[in-house]
């Protein structure tokens, strides 16, 4: 069988490689998933959104994300891993076809491309977009600042030089603009909204822009918690998990909020390993005892969301 060049799930990918991949999969796979572009970024790059399921009619689904954070490398390499694992045990495995056939998931390998490219190339710490603007010579935007969530009101920096950049607007990057835009014409459908970063292994949920709790915070709590008690049963990662501006910092601008806000009542974000030993530069070889456990959370998650 024929690969994309060089690509492997167990490996972190470049760019180019994990676009060829997109490509790959998706011709491999008509029956399952269909591969659109959702939006160029700044440097001129296609996002490539992929649908992975079967065909039916009124599906929900769910949408993930990976790469947000140039520098959180084993995110891009789960949601790889996730569309691997999607083919593979389709018809296999009941629970995977059982979710293959009653919903969609679409996935976003890599949000911030450019950001990526350049963790590849010049910067292995980068974070931020990489987009330009006049009056400063720094570069680059937050992109989990950037949501219209409080946007820039708390945990967020109005000075382009900092990381944690909220840019001059919400919605400024076009890679912001072209998920919000997407999630906003879909809205009917998606059921849930899962955004993939690196690392302190935690699983948040709403809110980070506020202290306030949302309307189903006993249900996303006794979710969350369930879904880290999964995870840990196959290598004994802990996770701990909660509302984000207690959990992990108050910060305004981030995707799950704004999602949830949207009103897509599962929204989370999931800090994959490790504590910070590696931090971001988690080795190759927790590759896939990182995506086998996350797997098992991403799973159960998706069950709950096709049963509620
Ligand atoms: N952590 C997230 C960040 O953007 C977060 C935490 C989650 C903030 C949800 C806001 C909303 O800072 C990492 N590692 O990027
Ligand atoms: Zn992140």
């Amino acid at each position: 069988q024929v690969r994309a060049t060089g690509h492997s799930y167990k490996k972190y990918n470049r760019w180019k490689t994990i676009e060829a991949w997109t490509q790959q999969v998706t011709s491999e796979n008509p029956d399952l998933i269909s591969r659109s572009a959702i939006g160029t970024t700044f440097e001129g790059r296609t996002m490539y959104l992929l649908k992975v399921g079967k065909a039916g009619p009124n599906k929900p689904a769910i949408f993930m994300d990976c790469g947000f954070h140039a520098r959180e490398w084993i995110s891009p390499a789960f949601c790889q891993w996730f569309v691997r694992e999607a083919i593979r045990t389709y018809g296999q495995e009941i629970q995977m076809t059982e979710l293959l056939d009653k919903l969609d998931f679409y996935v976003l390998p890599v949000f911030n491309i450019d950001g990526y490219v350049y963790t590849w190339t010049k910067n292995r710490m980068w974070r931020k977009t990489r987009s330009t603007q006049a009056g400063t010579t720094c570069i680059g935007t937050d992109p989990n600042r950037n949501f219209d969530a409080g946007w820039c009101e708390l945990g967020a920096s109005r000075d382009p030089c900092d990381e944690i950049y909220c840019g001059p607007a919400a919605e400024s990057e076009k890679e912001t603009k072209a998920v919000a835009n997407f999630i906003r014409s879909n809205l009917s459908s998606i059921k849930a909204y899962l955004t993939i970063h690196s690392y302190s292994q935690m699983l948040l949920y709403p809110y980070s822009y506020d202290y306030k709790l949302t309307t189903n915070n006993a249900e996303l709590n006794a979710l969350a918690k369930a879904t880290v008690k999964t995870l840990a049963s196959l290598h004994g990662t802990k996770y701990t998990y909660g509302p984000g501006a207690t959990t992990i910092y108050p910060a305004a601008g981030g995707s799950d909020d704004w999602a949830y806000d949207q009103g897509i009542k599962y929204s989370f974000t999931f800090e994959l390993r490790d504590k910070g030993r590696y931090g971001f530069t988690l080795p190759e070889s927790q590759i896939q005892p990182t995506c086998e456990e996350t797997m098992l959370a991403i799973k159960y998650l998706a069950e709950y969301v096709l049963e509620h």
